[in-house]
């Protein structure tokens, strides 16, 4: 199965722009929080969780989803929402808290919804896996054919939630993919320490459903491994988990001091970075040259660049509407 030119394009330049992303948003995320790092200060407070080094994961299966597919999140979100199309301004604007965000600045980094391409993220863990069912369901009662993704880290396959949703839509044969990534870490607890099996591939038999593991951080496998599970969901066969082993290059969240993980470990991790083998590969196979992949990546920084200017030359919403479309 090879992979269409256009597709390693798109995956190729997506993670490119989500790792320039992401580096634009470290720095701008520790305005104002130095010497003593304050995570309240800045123009960006609160936690921030980055997802740079797990680009793969989300542009593998994003190549295949239309605007109508839906996707659902965890609490380190920008890879997949770049993936899936968020609206980068808006979502920028959000994160900045500001009036012109996608929740007009109400939900920041963690809770960003954009339904025009029906993405939704969400801090609490394991909590995206039912509303995914739901949507799923929806999907089914409805007689589409749109397939839903959920992405959660493997710390998150340990709640409770994870067996609830998966038995549902196993029995009820919903179209939904899991995507597991698997950094090896929640927060600062490694797999080992908190999963008796070796991969969360393997607890698929539990519901009769596929479970695939992709062992490398690697785009092009992670897309024939969605392929298949996509095809699947829209035959009506029924969900697949996906398993892919990823690393994130950052501490758990930005001011993380990191001490639990051997600098060895991540040496290794970030010389197998995904974004300079992709580019390799893409000059290698004759699939792009140096000008057209500096092209691709001048756009993408091009397109980084307006949505900071346009998050920061956004107004902040006014006080009195602190009480609008909230709960109260
Ligand atoms: C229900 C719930 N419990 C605890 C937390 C605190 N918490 C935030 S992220 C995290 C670890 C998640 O690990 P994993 O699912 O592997 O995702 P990763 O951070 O590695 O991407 C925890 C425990 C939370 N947000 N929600
Ligand atoms: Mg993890």
């Amino acid at each position: 199965m090879t992979v269409p030119v256009e597709q390693l394009k798109w995956m190729y330049k997506t993670m490119y722009k989500s790792r320039h992303y992401e580096e634009t948003l470290y720095q701008a995320y520790f305005e104002g929080k130095l010497p003593g790092f304050d995570l309240a200060a800045g123009p960006i407070p609160g936690e921030m969780h980055l997802s740079a080094g797990q680009e793969p994961a989300a542009v593998g299966i994003c190549a295949h989803l239309r605007e109508e597919d839906i996707v659902n999140s965890p609490h380190r979100p920008h890879h997949h929402a770049i993936a899936k199309g968020v609206d980068l301004n808006r979502m920028t604007a959000e994160i900045y808290g500001k009036i012109t965000g996608l929740g007009k600045g109400k939900g920041g980094h963690m809770h960003l919804f954009d339904p025009a391409v029906k993405f939704s993220c969400g801090g609490i863990v394991g909590a995206g896996l039912p509303q995914a069912v739901g949507a799923a369901l929806s999907s089914k009662m409805k007689k589409k054919d749109w397939v839903t993704v959920v992405f959660i880290g493997e710390g998150a396959v340990n709640s409770g939630a994870f067996h609830e949703s998966l038995n549902m839509a196993a029995l009820w044969k919903l179209p939904l993919v899991v995507v597991i990534e698997d950094n090896n870490y929640g927060i600062s607890v490694s797999k080992a320490a908190s999963t008796s099996v070796a991969s969360n591939a393997e607890r698929a038999v539990a519901y009769g459903i596929p479970g695939v593991l992709v062992k490398d951080n690697d785009p092009i496998e992670m897309y024939h491994a969605s392929q298949e599970a996509i095809e699947r969901a829209k035959r009506g066969e029924g969900p697949t988990i996906i398993e892919i082993e990823t690393y994130r290059y950052l501490g758990h969240f930005v001011g993380d001091t990191d001490e639990y993980r051997d600098p060895n470990e991540l040496q290794k991790n970030r010389e197998k970075d995904p974004i300079p083998l992709m580019k390799a590969h893409l000059l290698q196979e004759g699939v792009a040259s140096e000008v057209e992949i500096a092209e691709m990546e001048g756009e993408a920084r091009q397109l980084v660049h307006q949505a900071f200017d346009f998050a920061r030359n956004s107004a902040d919403p006014a006080l009195e509407t602190a009480l609008e479309d909230v709960f109260n």
